[in-house]
């Protein structure tokens, strides 16, 4: 079907008026032509914003898995499914085909109800960047049980919060993971947060580093003994629609962290229309998506986009410094690599290294750009396009959430004319709306406020485990009838979106909104800064004020220090305005950041109001050690 493949302008336009215009039939169309299903749905969707319920596909059953694996087994059953490159450049690349998939996903799934894990039970997975890890999910979808991936880098609270919060009978771990030149012990993290759940019956050890761990008696016991013993037959688990495929944290703005539930047959859809368009995959293309699976992209488009794509999906173990900088770089040219898909953090950290580490490598397979988690920056948006896309891979810079399953605004490569810090136009069946502070929709262009969407996709999440009223309070409360996205944007004089931050972010200057994401831009343009994060801080005259943190490329200090804090306010004032000038310039060696490379402006606010007493949870950043650092700076 034509529809499945968007080739020009032209065409985006008239399927996404079909898809805004009928939406049911649309939906229905992609459905019916593209994925296999046990019975077809009886109503393509129902939906209720106030209550909050959304049912896409409702009647249908389905398995997931046999859409990831065994209807490509006929066509593609040689073909690399997951090609997995470990954190050591000097160990092989491992190319896992769909039909050895198939066997190993059914084999796990097997030892998985071997251990008394039937359909709806909930299996915590907390394993590094290794094929298991896409295994383990797929095992828990082939039999229905419903995964909740924990990023193998948090904290044993962290871990132990999100244990409970689901009831997980089950955790799937390593005893320890490889990143860069360090080894990392995951199982004496297990260890202790399940020292806090007495409801976890049973651990099933993936081994990856061969350290020495202490195996609990009844508790805990090796995977790979098992898997060898296993059959590789499994039949697949018949789903309802909405049967739940998954639980994934997310941070809230305050308190415990909710789990987003997403259910089966509509995030499926989407997300495999969404990557097959968002990436123009093309058979035979590879693509590698470098996030990490325990976070949303990776779900979508590590694991369930490509495979239900039968596409050719880079799993990646270590991290972009090691060896040496280069080595995005060089696994791009050693797997020629189509498509890439990183975060604008990671671009900035790659950047500042210089542009020789890039050259040495060939990097003429690429053919798509992607960028996604955060506002991506003037200066890191062109560094991108000129050395590694060389002026004529496009860019999509993709907005979307946890909380939206998949991508929601983007170019379409090839196809959408792109412009640096734009996400431009939404994706097929995305209806956006831009809401004012009383909650009015502002319609035409040239307009900015917050951004909702106002009609229901099929992979958004349909609630929070087991805090349906949390979710209706978070999402479908601030504007009526409306999917409230925490995130401001604008609406250009062409109707391209750009994502200004999110609102809460939002700085209320002598009465001006200023934007933290457009001051960091200017600020980041002088040549000497690396990152900077804007917050607001009390004062007299001007009610809040702006109060920026400066990292910079090479330590500079005293008389550097002034002449550098002139400048930045120069660049702001030729920028923005004078308006957006920082009151205060602090000068930091690292910015405090969430796993997936978020800042945390909520530590960085607390520390400019100089009220350091209650700074919160701190143990799943990144860097924590930096947060006593800048508050000793400040002071
Ligand atoms: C996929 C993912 C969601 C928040 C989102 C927004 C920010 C993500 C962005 C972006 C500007 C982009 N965000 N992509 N902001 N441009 N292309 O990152 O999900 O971890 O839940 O974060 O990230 O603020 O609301 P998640």
């Amino acid at each position: 079907m034509s529809n499945y493949h968007i080739k020009h302008l032209e065409e985006y336009y008239q399927i996404y008026r079909k898809s805004i215009r009928e939406p049911e039939n649309f939906w229905e169309e992609v459905a019916e032509e593209h994925f296999v299903w046990r019975k077809k749905w009886d109503k393509v969707l129902s939906w209720d914003f106030s209550k909050p319920e959304i049912k896409w596909f409702e009647g249908a059953k389905l398995n997931i898995t046999e859409n990831c694996i065994d209807r490509h087994l006929v066509t593609r059953g040689n073909k690399t499914a997951i090609l997995f490159e470990p954190n050591n450049p000097d160990e092989p690349a491992e190319h896992i085909s769909y039909n050895e998939l198939h066997e190993r996903v059914n084999q796990m799934a097997n030892v998985l109800k071997d251990h008394g894990i039937k359909k709806g039970d909930r299996v915590c997975i907390y394993v590094p960047m290794i094929p298991e890890l896409a295994i383990s999910i797929l095992a828990c979808a082939r039999i229905g049980a419903i995964h909740s991936v924990v990023f193998a880098g948090f904290s044993s609270t962290a871990l132990s919060t999100r244990i409970n919060d689901s009831d997980c009978k089950m955790v799937i771990a390593a005893d320890g993971s490889y990143r860069g030149a360090k080894t990392i012990d995951l199982k004496g993290i297990v260890d202790e947060a399940l020292e806090s759940c007495p409801g976890v019956e049973s651990v099933l050890m993936v081994k990856r580093i061969n350290s020495d761990i202490k195996m609990k008696k009844g508790r805990d016991k090796w995977l790979q003994p098992l898997l060898d013993e296993a059959s590789t037959q499994c039949p697949a688990e018949i789903m309802d629609a909405e049967d739940p495929l998954f639980i994934l944290y997310t941070s809230g703005s305050t308190g415990k962290p909710k789990g987003m539930v997403h259910t089966t047959a509509g995030y499926m859809v989407y997300t495999a229309y969404s990557f097959k368009n968002a990436f123009q995959y093309r058979e035979n293309d590879v693509y590698w998506c470098t996030a990490d699976i325990g976070w949303i992209t990776g779900h979508s488009y590590i694991v369930y986009g490509p495979l239900a794509n039968g596409a050719t999906t880079v799993l990646f173990e270590g991290i972009p410094s090691y060896p040496d900088f280069g080595r995005f770089w060089d696994i791009i040219d050693k797997h020629k690599v189509n498509q890439f898909y990183t975060a604008p953090t990671a671009i900035r950290a790659l950047a500042k290294q210089g542009s020789e580490l890039v050259e040495k490598f060939d990097l003429s397979s690429i053919k798509v750009l992607g960028s996604v988690g955060e506002p991506i920056n003037e200066e890191a948006w062109h560094w991108y396009n000129d050395n590694i896309g060389k002026n004529k891979s496009p860019i999509i810079d993709t907005w979307w959430q946890t909380e939206t399953g998949a991508i929601m605004i983007t170019p379409i490569p090839y196809v959408t004319p792109t412009k640096p810090t734009y996400a431009t136009l939404p994706f097929i069946g995305v209806q956006p709306a831009i809401v004012n502070e009383a909650g009015e929709e502002l319609k035409g262009n040239q307009v900015e406020g917050r951004l909702c969407i106002k009609f229901p996709w099929p992979s958004m999440a349909r609630t929070i485990w087991r805090d349906h009223k949390r979710y209706k309070e978070t999402y479908f409360s601030t504007v009526k009838n409306m999917y409230f996205t925490g995130d401001g944007a604008l609406r250009d004089e062409v109707g391209y979106y750009r994502i200004t931050g999110r609102v809460d972010d939002v700085i209320i200057v002598s009465g001006h909104n200023l934007g933290t994401a457009p001051i960091e831009d200017a600020i980041n343009e002088h040549p000497a800064v690396a990152e900077s994060a804007i917050v607001g801080f009390p004062h007299e005259i001007k009610g809040t004020a702006l109060y920026g943190y400066v990292t910079l490329k090479d330590a500079g200090e005293g008389r550097i220090h002034d002449n550098v804090r002139k400048e930045i306010n120069q660049l702001i004032t030729e920028r923005i305005g004078p308006i957006a000038k920082l009151d205060k310039i602090q000068f930091t060696q690292g910015l405090p950041k969430t796993r997936s490379g978020k800042i945390m402006r909520r530590i960085l606010r607390k520390i400019a109001e100089r009220d350091t007493s209650n700074l919160g949870d701190i143990s799943t950043l990144l860097n924590p050690e930096c947060v006593q650092d800048i508050i000793d700076e400040a002071l």
